[in-house]
């Protein structure tokens, strides 16, 4: 029978489905296909969309992946929902806004809740950019909500990054509290249709200068600004020209590669840290001052950070000694 990496590596949207289930369960059978799949990837080009909720991200990709689609290329998207009735992001609603793909086996969409993920949300995403790219797909984008932790990793798991905003109430300023502005490669202001834009386009104009002048600034890139109205498919083609450009511009300086390399190294450690966490724990769990630390604990002795920090201590001390 054929394996489920035989079935990724020929493009089997049923095999692939069925592995990215795997991931998500943790189930220990991906392991063994993600090893296959490896020597497979480092291919595509991952681009990361961020910007905050309801800012249009799901809207764009639906219109970009158009665009790239009209010049041939294979797309997989992986849509990081915030699964929040707040922010109106739900599974259901991704796929309603990039539905106009879902008859188009060039284009593999997964949505992934945000929560509820014991090892983190970047450990899964980059093992479904694994599956993806090994599938053949060109361009795979991630799609996240500017909320929390998430836009400030989204930059270590992606080659591009584009933030997604909207002009009006103070959006600029809200934006670079939560630390969204600094990890733009590329800005994109979205809804122009319904508001204006040129306060918003201002202050990052400012932000870029202020980023350029300053003496730690290296890169022979500066991040353009474009202007979309996604849901009447206005500014891609310029978006996906300046995408284009940082694309080439990373593959002549060698980034391209180095991603691949970087995500290498971070896989290994973060295999390495989950099993090594579950062990540890175990082993400390054994120990009799553990339990008697524990017990102290249990009977409102004594608090846990100082239990933490007993423990830590103690067996900090044991290994070194031994
Ligand atoms: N007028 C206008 N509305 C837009 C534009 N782009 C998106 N919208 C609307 O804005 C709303 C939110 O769009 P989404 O694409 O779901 O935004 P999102 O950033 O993916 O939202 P979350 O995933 O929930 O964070 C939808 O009702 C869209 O129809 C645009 O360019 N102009
Ligand atoms: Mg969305």
């Amino acid at each position: 029978m054929e394996s489920l990496s035989e079935g990724v590596l020929k493009g089997d949207i049923r095999s692939t489905a069925k592995l990215m289930r795997y991931i998500e369960d943790e189930d220990i059978r991906a392991m063994g296909e993600l090893k296959k799949l490896y020597s497979n990837t480092g291919k595509s080009h991952i681009i990361g969309v961020t910007g905050l909720p309801g800012s249009g991200k799901s809207s764009l990709i639906n219109t970009l992946v158009e665009n790239f689609r009209s010049s041939g290329k294979t797309i997989g998207v992986i849509a990081v929902d915030p699964s929040s009735p707040f922010t109106g992001g739900s599974i259901l609603g991704d796929r309603v806004r990039m539905q106009d793909h879902s008859g188009d086996k060039d284009v593999f969409i997964k949505s992934l809740p945000t929560k509820g993920w014991r090892g983190g949300i970047s450990k899964v995403t980059s093992r479904m950019i694994t599956v993806m790219d090994a599938m053949g797909k060109d361009i795979i984008i991630v799609e996240t909500a500017g909320v929390g932790q998430t836009e400030v990793e989204i930059k270590n798991l992606v080659h591009t990054t584009i933030v997604v905003l909207v002009g009006g109430l103070g959006d600029s300023i809200q934006s670079i509290k939560a630390g969204i502005l600094e990890i733009a490669d590329i800005y994109v202001i979205n809804k122009a249709d319904i508001i204006n834009t040129e306060e918003l386009e201002s202050d990052i104009e400012n932000l870029i200068n202020m980023t350029i002048t300053a003496d730690n600034y290296e890169s022979s890139w500066t991040p353009p600004i474009c202007l979309t109205e996604s849901i009447n498919k206005k500014g891609i083609d310029n978006l996906a020209e300046e995408i284009l450009k940082h694309k080439n511009l990373l593959t002549a300086n060698g980034s391209f590669e180095d991603y691949f390399k970087n995500k290498s190294n971070n896989d290994l450690k973060e295999m390495i840290i989950d099993y090594l966490t579950g062990l540890l724990l175990k082993k400390l769990e054994d120990e009799d001052l553990y339990k008697k630390l524990l017990s102290d604990l249990m009977n409102n002795k004594k608090d846990p950070y100082s239990v933490a920090e007993e423990i830590l201590t103690n067996f900090l001390n044991y290994r070194t000694s031994s």
